[in-house]
């Protein structure tokens, strides 16, 4: 079982050049929505520029459910409230999250370029200086969905049939060996959190890295972090809750053991 080869994009085979230690706009949900729309959106289809907090579109997406059905939804609404539902200002190419946007009076908001969302730095503490990272988007097919839900007991959310994969090799030069692999973790209901799980090639987590914009404070304190590093999948129950974090890290738990399924499904 493996990411079937015509739904592999290859996003970027250079090392992602360095910006802030952000992941403002999730690919999953880039990808979620080139899925239904053909386009590229950008981080400001759900952000505020300035503070990064989630405006009208990105509130009523994440209350929806951050899923396909949630932008059919949306589609029908104007979160931002300029006399134009969603379905029009993504015809016209206008954001549907601010209300300066509408359709023939867009704006610049799909030239602005994203925040990088990997910069070097994050990798190479937890592998080595140098290293070389490739980013792969990847679609999951319905067999992959299943053998996946099989494995872990649950259903698969809309945002995981999208997976961002990071391969992470020794160094830039053409014959340098694949030391480890990353990808996402997100999860909650009302909030969404999100870090980087990075292991070695045997599926030994290195790091789990959270993200500041969607991070829970409580899971990202350091010493928290650290007991995730050298467990495997099959370890993650050794992993114990901040007080009074409990169910949160219940979810974080869950959520990494799925990411971990797909890490291992990735064959070099
Ligand atoms: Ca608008």
């Amino acid at each position: 079982m493996v990411f079937s080869r015509p739904s592999v994009i290859m996003i970027s085979g250079a090392l992602l050049l360095s910006l802030a230690d952000y992941a403002h706009a999730l690919p999953p949900f880039k990808n979620m929505w080139r899925s239904r729309y053909g386009s590229t959106n950008s981080c400001m289809s759900c952000h505020r520029s300035g503070d990064w907090r989630l405006n009208p579109y990105g509130k009523e997406f994440l209350r929806l459910g951050r899923s396909h059905s949630a932008l059919e939804t949306l589609e029908l609404m104007d979160p931002d409230q300029d006399s134009f539902v969603t379905k029009k200002e993504i015809q016209s190419q206008s954001n549907p999250g601010d209300e300066r946007s509408k359709p023939g009076q867009i704006g610049d908001w799909l030239m602005r370029p994203d925040p990088v969302l990997l910069a070097p730095h994050i990798p190479e503490r937890y592998f080595s200086k140098g290293v070389d990272v490739t980013e792969i988007g990847a679609t999951l097919s319905q067999a992959e969905k299943q053998s996946i839900e099989l494995r872990l007991n649950a259903k698969l959310r809309d945002e995981d049939s999208y997976p961002t994969l990071f391969l992470i090799r020794e160094s830039t030069a053409p014959e340098a060996a694949p030391i480890g692999r990353g990808t996402y973790v997100m999860f909650g209901e009302h909030t969404l959190s999100s870090y980087i799980l990075f292991t070695d090639t045997e599926g030994v987590i290195r790091g789990l890295h959270p993200l500041s914009v969607h991070g829970d404070r409580r899971l990202s304190k350091q010493v928290f972090l650290s007991q995730f590093i050298g467990l495997k999948r099959g370890d993650l129950q050794r992993v114990a809750p901040p007080y009074g974090a409990e169910a949160d890290t219940a979810l974080l738990l869950d959520a990494a053991r799925r990411s971990l399924i797909m890490l291992e499904m990735v064959r070099r």
